[in-house]
This record gives C-alpha cells, structure tokens and sequence, in this order.
C-alpha cells in the first residue's frame, strides 16, 4: 500500500504551496489528509485535482497516517508533532520547534541526505526559509573548497511572516500609491516620516512601513542586539554543514518583495579559490542555477525566481582583498525551497525508505 501522508497547517501560505507542489510531484501517497485549526476545519482544499476536505487538529486525525508534514505556529508543532509521532507517523517538521534538538536532524536533501536516517524521536526538522535560501549553494561550495567563515545580509520578502504579511505589504502600497488628495502625503518617499504618515497604524506583522521602504529586522529580539532570525541562519547553518564552529554574521533584513528571499553572501574558504571552478561547482550542483553575466544584464532577481524550485546564483566574484574568499547573491523562492518544497523532498525521502525495505532494495 502506498503511505498515508497528513499535512498539518494546511491552509496557510506554506500549506497552499504544498498542495501545488503535492499535485505537480510523482504521486507516491496513497491519501492525502488536511489538517488545519479548528477554525479551519470543514473547508475544502484541492489537492492532485481532488476536493479535500480539511479535518481539524487531533489525536484521532493521525490514526494511520505514515508521514505528517507539518507547516505550523512553533508551538503548535511543540506540542503536535511528538502526539503524531506516537500514534506512528514520521513527522517532517518546517517550524523552529524542533531544529537544533540534537535527537531532531536538521536536513537539506542536497546538503546532508543521510542525517535524514537517524531520528530518534520520529521527527525531521526543515530549516528556515532564509537559511534554505542560501545553502544549498553554499554547501556546494563548501564541499570541494571547505567552508571557514560566512558573511551574509538577507533581503526577505513579506510572505515569510505569512499571510498577514503578504496582506499587509498589499494594503501599504495601496495607500502609498492612491491617488488623490492627501494632504499630510503628496508624495510618499520624498520626505521624512511621509510613508508613515500614508500608512499610518497598519504595520501588520512588521516594526516599520515596508511599501518604499526597507526595514533591518526580522524576528524577535535575543541577546545583545541580534535578532531571533540571524542566530536561525547562524545555528542552523552550522549544523546542516556539520560545522559547529563556523564563523556566521548575519545581518536580516525585510524589503518590499512579495515572495522569494534574496542574499548577499561573503564566503571564506580554507584555501585561495578561483571564480571559474566556483562558477563550475554552482553550474553544476544538483538545485542550483548559476544566472551570472552582468554584461547582458543577467543576475538573479525574486521578480524572476518566485515560483521557481531552484536556489539561483549570480555575481560570482572573487574577493578583492582575500583570494580565499567569493562574494555571490543569490535568489530561492522563500515559500517553495525555502519552506513547502524541502519540506516535500524530506517527506518523499522517507516515504522511499520504506518502499526500499518493502522491496528489498
Ligand atoms: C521570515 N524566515 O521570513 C522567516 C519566517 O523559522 O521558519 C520563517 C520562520 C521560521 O519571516
């Protein structure tokens, strides 16, 4: 028979990637159970061209059910996926819950397949959008250079704070572009406090405006100053690449981008380097796209990369002060590698375990 799949949350922005990618995917599952919030329960999703209808979260909805992805709140999954978990399934966890639990493997199929096998709790944690966004080229690269230091800014889009955000960036840039008269606003962007003003309260999930605007912060506040998302790239990077050590400064930032997460990224090797096998070794790695010829004006931007599956690469240089070290910015679409998408490939990972010992592979 082929494995039951539960996906947990649904109906959010991820949960409405996975169900594409579920439909565009070989279909390996037998059936595939949406579960949301109570609140949510009843509604009907479509999934590989089937209405489904969606159950609400319980004990009882995971009663057969061989793997559950989960794209939920943290706490929801701290307290939900240890309960799938002992009724049998094999939890593929997308939250911060569970990451850097050292019984919990932390997996990337292109950077650390084998973590995948040793689960003592049942569960596997997918990374943060914003280190996904990154490392896959990155692990490339540090496989035949060896990784020693990362330097990265991140450019994230509003989708990575969900709906709410995405709504949000919607509304402020209808209200900094309507016409008409505003007489506290006339033109949004060419004065202090102006943007503001034409936003007003509607922050939504943001500290700042984020239509014309930038704003340096994502997360929540940690210690001396860093924010909850640059220590998820800091932690989660080191352990993906078996690098406890690593050297990680993180700086993230939100723009005004609806979807896919752009970064810059300073990586230092133990060895000089050359951009021609850099450039080999991205053009060449499984998931990754090197788009790099700024003479005919081609670099990865999220305006093309949204929608896409690959991490896209471009501006390849090399250091000009440090010929161990190359700069690159790169492109992932936050909601679909960076989230639903790895999600998925870690769910089909272990769902062809069990195909491999059925058949004796
Ligand atoms: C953002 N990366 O763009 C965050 C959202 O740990 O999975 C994802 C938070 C997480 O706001």
């Amino acid at each position: 028979p082929r494995p039951t799949l539960a996906v947990v949350g649904a109906t959010g922005a991820v949960g409405q990637v996975m169900l594409q990618i579920l439909s565009q995917h070989a279909d390996i599952w037998g059936e595939i159970r949406l579960i949301a919030s109570p609140r949510s329960a009843g509604r009907k999703l479509a999934v590989r061209g089937e209405e489904v209808e969606v159950l609400a979260l319980t004990e009882d909805a995971f009663e057969g059910v061989d793997i559950a992805m989960f794209d939920v709140p943290d706490e929801v999954a701290a307290d939900w996926a240890p309960v799938a978990a002992a009724k049998g399934a094999v939890v593929v966890d997308n939250s911060a819950a569970f990451r850097m639990d050292p019984d919990v493997p932390l997996v990337v199929p292109e950077v650390n397949p084998h973590a995948v096998r040793s689960r003592p709790k049942s569960i596997v944690a997918s990374p943060n959008c914003t280190t996904l966004s990154m490392i896959v080229a990155v692990g490339a690269l540090h496989a035949e250079f060896g990784l020693r230091e990362l330097i990265v800014s991140s450019y994230q889009a509003a989708s990575g704070a969900g709906r709410d955000g995405v709504d949000t960036l919607r509304r402020q840039l209808t209200a900094v572009t309507a016409p008409g008269p505003r007489p506290a606003v006339a033109e949004p962007g060419t004065g202090p406090g102006d943007v503001r003003r034409a936003v007003g309260d509607d922050l939504g999930p943001f500290p700042g405006p984020l239509a014309l605007n930038v704003v340096p912060w994502v997360g929540e506040l940690r210690e001396d100053g860093w924010s909850s998302e640059e220590m998820k790239v800091r932690d989660e990077s080191r352990k993906i690449l078996g690098l406890p050590g690593l050297r990680v400064a993180v700086t993230c930032v939100r723009v005004p981008v609806i979807t896919t997460h752009s970064l810059t990224v300073h990586a230092r090797f133990e060895h000089e380097v050359t951009v021609e096998r850099a450039r080999e070794i991205i053009a060449t790695a499984p998931g990754v796209v090197l788009f790099d010829d700024p003479a005919a004006g081609e670099f990865p931007t999220p305006a093309d990369v949204v929608g896409t599956d690959p991490t896209w690469v471009g501006r390849v240089r090399r250091t000009l002060d440090d010929p161990a070290a190359l700069e690159l910015f790169v492109c992932g679409d936050n909601l679909r590698k960076g989230a639903a998408l790895n999600t998925a490939q870690l769910a089909e990972m272990v769902a062809s375990e069990g195909r491999e010992e059925r058949e004796g592979w």
